[in-house]
């Protein structure tokens, strides 16, 4: 393991090895988990030590002035922070949210309640910090680990269990995605948290549910998928990160319009509409581009609401230019207000519209998601989320 590899690695969480295995223990990394919260106290390190040295008009006014420390903040790469009060100056800062997209895809680190007490930094996350980490070739042993992961274990020096959740796990593939819950474990990061496998247990350590006790269903939500689109904005950008714009289309003899409207039959807030004609073979579209080719092999659902008439068709697309791969589910649309979960593994092999594939092919290079109608008169769309893939999937 790669443990030191990152030309990063602070001094902070440089010092006792975090697991140094024995010949008779099993495997256990000190990457990614000591590395990621590293990563966090260089970054905060750094930005102490820019402070202090008084390097710069910016730094010298983040310490004399609390209102310039949120910009500073905001140098470090992917690092996003919110209620910060306090001032160095004054011998103590509070960051009441702190959101960081780590270096090289890595994962993701979400903490509340930093202090930083004069030198040291003292975490006191609540109600939980939340680390998404990815394991890859590159920082993990897929071949000495078991096929599910179930030999996984997350645990502190001392040995204690630290929950977490797999929530993708495909080891043909070499990639994973762990969901780590820290607040015990933060305040012993200096120290380091280890990542086992190869560990003797019968049952998977993976829960969801001691993983996430205590945090709000959006908190959950906005860990564990993407939004598409709500539109409550009334504009036709999407809320991917990319912020691509919706796109449209229609074959000949067919006719279509869009806009936003109130939802409406019992839906509050605002959704998509589109008004047609399109009968077989015609078909009208509307879709919207992630903005880059994404491998969404984890990618589990595509959850929304839907009305309408007609038959309606999502479609997972890999296109280039306005034709390619897709894989797709149908179903004829309700008058009323639908929850409606397609799920990547019972997708068709369909064909009719371009070139039809399954799954497992589009799998690797998803560039859209799109929505065909034909043979009805409207439809209208609403909370659009993709389950199992998050922002950091899509950057
Ligand atoms: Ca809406």
């Amino acid at each position: 393991m790669a443990a030191d590899d990152s030309p990063q690695a602070p001094a902070a969480a440089a010092g006792t090895p975090a697991g140094a295995a024995t010949a008779a223990a099993p495997p256990a990394a000190a990457w990614p988990v000591r590395r990621l919260l590293g990563w966090l106290l260089a970054s905060l390190l750094a930005v102490v030590l820019l402070v202090a040295a008084g390097l710069g008009g910016a730094a010298w006014l983040a310490w004399r002035h609390p209102a310039t420390l949120p910009w500073l903040l905001q140098q470090v790469p992917g690092l996003q922070v919110q209620g910060v009060r306090g001032a160095l100056a004054g011998g103590q800062l509070h960051i009441g949210q702190l959101d960081w997209q780590l270096p090289a895809q890595a994962g993701r680190l979400q903490l509340w309640d930093l202090q930083v007490d004069g030198a040291s930094l003292v975490l006191w996350p609540r109600p939980g910090a939340q680390a998404a980490l990815r394991l890859g070739r590159t920082n993990f042993p897929f071949e000495h680990s078991t096929r599910d992961g179930h030999d996984l274990r997350l645990e502190t020096p001392q040995g204690d269990p630290i929950p977490f959740h797999i929530a993708f796990w495909d080891s043909a593939a070499a990639l994973a995605r762990l969901e780590v819950r820290l607040d015990s474990a933060v305040q012993i990061a200096h120290r380091g948290i280890r990542l086992r496998w190869n560990s003797d247990q019968a049952k998977s350590l993976s829960d969801s549910a001691s993983t996430w006790r205590g945090f709000s269903r959006e908190q959950v939500l906005d860990w564990t998928s993407v939004l598409v689109d709500d539109f409550e904005d009334g504009n036709d950008t999407s809320s991917l990160p990319s912020r691509t714009p919706w796109r449209n289309g229609l074959t000949n003899n067919a006719s279509l319009s869009l806009s936003v409207v109130e939802a409406g039959r019992g839906r509050t807030g605002k959704a998509l509409k589109a008004t047609y004609a399109a009968n077989y073979p015609s078909y009208v579209l509307v879709g919207v581009p992630l903005g880059r080719m994404v491998v969404a092999r984890s990618l589990d659902s595509l959850v929304f609401q839907v009305r309408g008439k007609g038959l309606f068709y999502v479609a997972f697309e890999h296109l280039e230019g306005s034709r390619g791969a897709k894989a797709w589910q149908r179903f004829y649309l309700d008058s009323g207000w639908t929850r409606k979960v397609v799920r990547t593994s019972e997708l068709e092999f369909g064909n009719g519209v371009g070139d039809v594939y399954d799954w497992p092919r589009v799998k690797a290079s998803l560039t859209d998601i799109t929505f065909f109608a034909q043979d009805g008169s409207e439809f209208q769309i609403d909370d659009i989320r993709l389950h199992g893939l998050v922002a950091g999937d899509l950057r």
